[in-house]
């Protein structure tokens, strides 16, 4: 029996190439994924032929859509050591990328969401075509955004983090690039001429210069900017649904924004406000560690494996959360999701 690997691995030229190959599942990452990227990196890092790394994912739809949650569901209801072995690697991997010795590019095209936006957005260049499409939707699978997120989304400028944060709410390339979750637009036309001008011995900001394009047209969310902060910047997540359930300057946009909200985990909500507003004051390395503490009791409670039921499994998108109104999630148990670990990450 032949099995296509699951990430493919080339030296061409200066080029350190990797291919995401789970086409089939988005390039979603399984630990077998993030441990064979880990020891590469490790190894290009001091390999004189390699200048740069390039990532990207293999098929037409996605980038990368995330992690392998069906395997990480299956485990912590088994009670393996999978899911935090998955989730101990991923945030280091995580880790390693952002202070990555040699400049790291990511091709985005189609879906990027969740543990996509980690393998990429912590790297110096993120290069976004034409179809890229960012989400952070953890939320909606009763997680919480992770990979980084309480970093880099509460640095995104005003509310804008949370706003995505909490509702999971999907946005094109040219919001990506508004965002600055892209760093440049090239026609994914030009991709394979890009990658053949690195593998050249071209440095990436060069090459950029001259491939990189302005995207028209202008980004939507720039123009909802003063609306999403002065609603997010409310002191609760009940605050900020009351907000949009008043919002009278688009109310189509504010009931839409609060329905998105209320389908997604009452529980995951509230840990999201808290994660995100904590991250903005960390360091990086605090906010990892903050992470890792919130996904090891997450598997401890009842909503991932209710998410991932409904979203992955079934697929009937009828999640029963637990509890079910936000008005019965306390604040003593979302305290409880942040408090030490006797094993805290390591970085
Ligand atoms: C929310 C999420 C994820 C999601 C859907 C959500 C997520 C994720 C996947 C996913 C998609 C395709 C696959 C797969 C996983 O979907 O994180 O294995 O084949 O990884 O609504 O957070």
């Amino acid at each position: 029996m032949t099995s296509e690997p699951e990430i493919l691995f080339e030296n061409r030229g200066a080029v350190g190439l990797i291919t995401l190959n789970r086409p089939k599942a988005l390039n979603a990452l399984t630990l077998g994924m993030v441990n064979a990227m880990q020891a590469k990196l490790e190894e290009w890092a001091t390999d004189p032929q390699v200048a740069t790394v390039v990532l990207r994912g293999a098929g037409e739809k996605a980038f990368c859509a995330g992690a392998d949650i069906r395997a990480v569901r299956e485990s912590g209801l088994t009670g393996t050591s999978y899911a935090l072995d998955f989730f101990r690697t991923e945030y280091k991997l995580n880790a390693y990328i952002k202070r990555y010795p040699k400049p790291y590019l990511s091709l985005i095209h189609g879906i990027c969401m969740g543990g996509g936006l980690g393998i990429s957005v912590h790297g110096k260049f993120r290069v976004a075509g034409s179809s890229a499409v960012f989400a952070m939707p953890e939320t909606g699978i009763g997680f919480f955004p992770d990979v980084g997120a309480s970093y880099f989304l509460s640095r995104l400028g005003g509310q804008v983090g949370l706003y995505l944060g909490l509702t999971g709410a999907r946005v094109k390339a040219a919001d990506g690039l508004y965002l600055k979750l892209a760093t440049h637009w090239v026609p994914s036309e030009y991709w394979d001429a890009f990658v053949d001008a690195l593998a050249s011995g071209d440095e990436p900001a060069d090459v950029l210069t001259e491939m990189a394009r302005d995207l028209l047209p202008s980004a939507p969310i720039s123009d909802r900017r003063e609306e999403i902060d002065a609603i997010f910047k409310s002191s609760s997540v009940g605050d900020i649904l009351a907000m949009l359930d008043q919002d009278e300057i688009d109310d189509e946009w504010s009931s839409e924004t609060a329905a998105l909200m209320r389908r997604r985990s009452p529980t995951s909500l509230n840990l999201t406000y808290n994660e995100i507003r904590s991250g903005k004051t960390l360091s990086f390395e605090d906010c990892m560690r903050m992470e890792f503490r919130m996904a090891t009791r997450i598997l401890q409670g009842k909503d991932f494996y209710e998410g991932v039921r409904s979203v992955i499994v079934d697929k009937d998108n009828a999640p029963k959360w637990s509890p079910a109104n936000l008005s019965d999630v306390s604040d003593d148990e979302i305290h409880a999701y942040f408090a030490p670990l006797e094993q805290e990450l390591e970085l």
